[in-house]
């Protein structure tokens, strides 16, 4: 039995360790990077199984993402290697203001092959819940009608869905990625934008507007992403807003919002059941608040995932336990 299975392109990520300018930086760390494998780490840190499914190259890159990814505790069996095209990488340049910048080598990967004959109701075998990212639309020619394909899929055969919009200009042009975006949100249960990428797709409008013109195209819950206010949710006629955790120092925003992902999923999949007459306030509020811990637990590390929290964590830390470790 898996309770979660991810479908996206894994990456190795490349930081300057002096968190300098990249073109005068001399050393660099090696870590994983990839939205899809942030949530299954995120996740299997919370006691959840997860499967991530991917294409990577035949490479020692590809052989880190696998042994990397298992070593979180994340069922990789159902990984695809591609004989002739590569792992991707991709850079991270810190900036003394703002967010990272994000340099991408990945056209032509492995990922990027991805088409619709590669869906395989197998990967979907034993599995609860399908969680997606507007990534992977975006990585090929082929990438876009594989991802539908694969949540059609887990509807078909009764698994719930979730889809984070997670827009990146980098990978595709405005019009295409918010065309796509919005074709693939009637095919989700549970959507979960940022309130850039809502404006992005619906244009300017109030919070609470994005929340009902989101449900009115099917799915069960919205849970808008509101950066350092926090975060709100729309399900059914309930509207939760849920405060955010303090940061004390931020370092580092990529990734938080695949932390908001796990923390928000791990509580919601104890309610799937309830999520088609549209779930009660109380664990919409429970499923945010966790969700926005572990967005902010993600801003205080380097890298995407190294921050986050067991569930024995999350629990002493929501409830105020301070416990003597040595
Ligand atoms: O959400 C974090 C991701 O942006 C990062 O891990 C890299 O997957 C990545 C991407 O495509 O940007």
């Amino acid at each position: 039995e898996v309770d979660v299975v991810t479908l996206g392109e894994s990456m190795i990520l490349f930081q300057s360790y002096n968190q300098g300018a990249l073109q005068y930086e001399p050393l660099f760390t090696k870590s994983l990077a990839g939205a899809e494998s942030n949530v299954a780490i995120g996740l299997s840190r919370l006691g959840k199984k997860v499967r991530w499914i991917g294409r990577l190259g035949s490479d020692p890159f590809g052989d880190l993402v696998l042994s990397t990814l298992s070593g979180q505790g994340v069922d990789v069996s159902h990984a695809v290697r591609d004989e002739e095209a590569p792992t991707a990488v991709y850079f991270k340049d810190f900036k003394r203001y703002g967010d990272p910048a994000v340099y991408y080598y990945r056209k032509g990967s492995a990922a990027s092959r991805l088409s619709p004959d590669m869906v395989d109701d197998a990967w979907l075998e034993g599995a609860g819940h399908l969680h997606v990212t507007g990534i992977t639309p975006a990585l090929g020619p082929d990438t876009a009608e594989a991802t539908r394909l694969l949540m059609q899929r887990a509807r078909a055969l009764g698994l719930t869905v979730s889809f984070d919009p997670n827009l990146r200009r980098k990978l595709w042009s405005e019009d295409l990625a918010r065309k796509t975006l919005l074709s693939l949100i009637p095919l989700c249960d549970i959507f979960m934008p940022g309130d850039e990428e809502a404006e992005f797709l619906l244009g300017p409008k109030e919070i609470e507007e994005y929340g009902r013109a989101f449900l009115d195209m099917g799915p069960k819950l919205v849970a808008m992403k509101l950066g350092a206010e926090g975060s709100i949710g729309f399900a059914g006629q309930a509207v939760v807003r849920a405060e955010p955790f303090p940061v004390d120092r931020l370092i580092d925003t990529v990734g938080a919002g695949d932390a908001f992902a796990s923390g928000l999923l791990s509580v919601l999949l104890e309610h799937r059941s309830e999520l088609a007459d549209g779930l009660g306030e109380k664990p919409l509020h429970e499923a945010l608040r966790r969700a926005n811990l572990l967005g902010s637990m993600a801003t205080q590390f380097k890298g995407d995932w190294e921050g986050l929290p067991t569930l024995a964590e999350v629990h002493g830390i929501q409830g105020g336990h301070k416990h003597v470790t040595r």
